[in-house]
């Protein structure tokens, strides 16, 4: 049975998504901000002392989507597809975690995460600015077709739109990249999503 650490309110609900989307059996050790994530049983699974974390009979994995590939992987076509997409997948994974998430983290703290007293206007403007120059590429690759790859959802379209669902959910100003948002709310409202947020977007 996969085992997933961590709470909903956390990068773990990407992982829920994926593995939702996986259909794979799983279980959801609740695991939340706090001292159990800087503690030794945890940290052997995620040396980082952060979450989520996934145990996988032998394997132990961190890093949220690296997880969602794994998940993916052992589900096969359609969400992990194979040859030349499977290394698109790759791409718009990496490209999600490594320009668009810092930039969508820069208007975050400086938005909604940090108490008021410490956001940074300037640092706020930055980071929509980053991410705005990051969509307009979305934008363009998105065109007419449905998916990030074309008319077929994959893994990658779920970690773009897992790294893009705090700044959706907070209100970021997506009026100038239509197709972007259409994607984004076809992604947010598939079954699988649908579950997770449920439990992300619970009181
Ligand atoms: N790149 C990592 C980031 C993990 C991460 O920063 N998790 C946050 C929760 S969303 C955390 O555990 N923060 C606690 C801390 O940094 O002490 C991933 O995607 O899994």
């Amino acid at each position: 049975m996969i085992r997933l650490y961590g709470t909903p309110k956390s990068r773990a609900f990407r992982c829920i998504w994926a593995a939702e989307e996986a259909g794979l059996p799983y279980e959801l050790i609740p695991l939340g901000f706090g001292p159990g994530m800087k503690a030794p049983a945890h940290l052997k699974l995620n040396p980082n002392g952060k979450i989520p974390a996934m145990e996988d009979g032998a394997l132990a994995l961190f890093e949220s989507l690296a997880i969602n590939l794994h998940l993916a992987a052992k589900a096969g076509p359609p969400l992990m597809p194979l040859g030349d997409d499977a290394s698109r997948v790759l791409q718009w994974t990496l490209w999600a975690a490594t320009e668009v998430e810092p930039a969508a983290m820069q208007w975050a703290y400086n938005t909604y995460i940090r108490p008021a007293a410490e956001r940074d206007p300037g640092q706020a403007a930055a980071g929509a600015a980053g991410l705005n120059a990051r969509l307009d590429v979305l934008e363009g690759q998105l065109g007419a077709q449905s998916w990030l790859l074309g008319e077929t959802y994959t893994i990658a379209d779920c970690n773009l739109a897992g790294v893009l669902y705090g700044a959706w959910a907070n209100k970021f100003d997506l009026g100038g990249h239509t197709r972007v948002k259409a994607w984004l709310e076809r992604c947010l409202h598939r079954p699988a999503a649908l579950a997770a947020r449920a439990l992300r977007e619970a009181p």
